[in-house]
């Protein structure tokens, strides 16, 4: 298991003032930010990073969303961390998703869910270096 993972706290949350509070929620849930930084997504940026959604019905509005505006992407780390993380965020659609989750409290509809949080080991540790060099992360 490893202690890493790796989200994205998406355009809605960025666009409403959400940044602070989320990473505020995170911390006080025992996940240390190893690297944090704001970007803008360009099209083929996102398309490659939800690269396995290319097939679904809603990979276009998708890719639009997460180009919509400025994100947060962060390295996490905690023990556990992909499982813990997922617990915290909650259900694909916040409507669907636990009290006390950030999904609950932050989103809004099941594309525009707040925070992005890493499936598997494998995959938070691909979805890091898409993002960060080593040196980047402390
Ligand atoms: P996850 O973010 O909970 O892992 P995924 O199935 O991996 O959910 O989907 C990736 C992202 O695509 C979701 O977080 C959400 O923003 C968007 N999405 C997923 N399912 C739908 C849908 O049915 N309609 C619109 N957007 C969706
Ligand atoms: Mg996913």
């Amino acid at each position: 298991m490893s202690n890493r993972t790796f989200t994205i706290v998406k355009p809605d949350s960025v666009e409403k003032g959400n940044f602070g509070k989320i990473i505020t929620r995170l911390e006080a849930e025992g996940f240390r930010v190893l690297g944090v930084k704001k970007v803008s997504l360009g099209d083929r940026q996102a398309q490659a990073f939800y690269a396995v959604h290319r097939e679904r019905p809603f990979f276009g509005d998708l890719v639009r969303y997460m180009t919509s505006g400025p994100v947060y992407v962060a390295a996490l780390e905690k023990s556990n961390a992909v499982p813990e993380l997922r617990k915290l965020m909650g259900a694909t659609d916040p409507a669907k998703a636990e009290a006390g989750t950030i999904r609950k409290e932050f989103g809004e509809s099941i594309e525009r869910n707040a925070i992005h949080g890493s499936d598997s080991d494998e995959n938070a540790k691909s979805e890091i270096a898409f993002f960060f060099a080593e040196y980047e992360l402390n």
